[in-house]
């Protein structure tokens, strides 16, 4: 579509300081917060402080690891295309980096998070095939805005915002909470309210784009997320039966009784 290229000799600076600025603070915080996939992700992927990058040596990786590659957006892009890419092996990621009066908060994903927070366990083979799988079910419903919406769901709570069982500990994995200093704490504290991962509860409730997640769901492993497929894709048929709606999504009350 786009055929959008990353511009490496375009980054400035001060781009290359906020890399390492956010490198560094999140590194530091993850080292015993993440989950073990995606710490060697970190290593398998070279990523350093040092510098941001080059989309064209992580595909080069990706290529001998889990044969996914990086697609190149501008930033968020429709439903449609975003799992037809997922789909197809392809991640899609922006290439510009948030200014240092953003560190805390953006309202759209940048290249520290779709990049730094996504890319580490594009290495990791059963959560590959996850994200592979549950994208071809949101595929299969892609015109109906319902069914994109309960998939929109399942994808926040484990691909964003979820957490692992790793040697008794609970670990991070969730995109959205590695690219996230504050949330990378408040996830794993006593505050929050972390539960076993359970697709039908997932499906039924909205979620939040805003602020902390008022639940995170814990699965024992990568392997719970492939093996999940199956439930997903019958719990998509029966919510899509039994909920009257014409394929809009305003037709539907923002949460489910399944
Ligand atoms: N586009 N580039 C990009 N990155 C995302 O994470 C993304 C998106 N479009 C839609 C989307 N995520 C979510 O609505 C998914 O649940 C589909
Ligand atoms: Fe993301």
């Amino acid at each position: 579509m786009y055929n959008l290229q990353q511009h490496y000799e375009e980054y400035t600076a001060d781009d290359r300081e906020v890399w390492k600025v956010l490198y560094d603070r999140q590194t530091a915080l993850l080292q015993n917060r993440a989950s073990t996939a995606f710490l060697n992700g970190l290593e398998k992927l070279q990523f350093t402080n040092r510098s941001i990058p080059d989309f064209r040596r992580v595909n080069n990786i990706l290529s001998e690891t889990t044969g996914w590659q990086i697609e190149v957006v501008p930033g968020l892009i429709e439903d449609a295309r975003f799992f037809d890419l997922l789909s197809n092996k392809r991640f899609p990621s922006s290439t510009w980096l948030r200014k240092m009066n953003q560190l805390d908060y953006l309202e759209e994903p940048d290249m520290f998070h779709d990049c730094f927070a996504h890319m580490p366990l594009l290495t990791d083979s059963f959560f590959v095939t996850y994200l592979e799988a549950l994208a071809k079910i949101a595929l299969k419903h892609i015109n109906d805005a319902l069914a994109v919406e309960l998939i929109g769901r399942i994808y926040w709570f484990t691909v964003e915002f979820g957490l692992i069982k790793e040697s008794d500990a609970v670990r991070i994995y969730g995109a959205g909470i590695l690219s996230s200093n504050s949330e990378s704490s408040f996830c794993l504290s006593e505050q929050a309210n972390r539960k076993a991962f359970q697709i039908k509860e997932i499906m039924e409730k909205h979620y939040y784009k805003d602020h902390f997640q008022d639940r995170y769901y814990v699965i024992e492993s990568y392997k719970d997320l492939s093996n999940a497929i199956p439930e997903i894709d019958q719990m998509m048929e029966y919510a899509l039966a039994r909920i009257p709606h014409d394929g809009s999504i305003n037709a539907t009350p923002l949460d489910l009784n399944l």
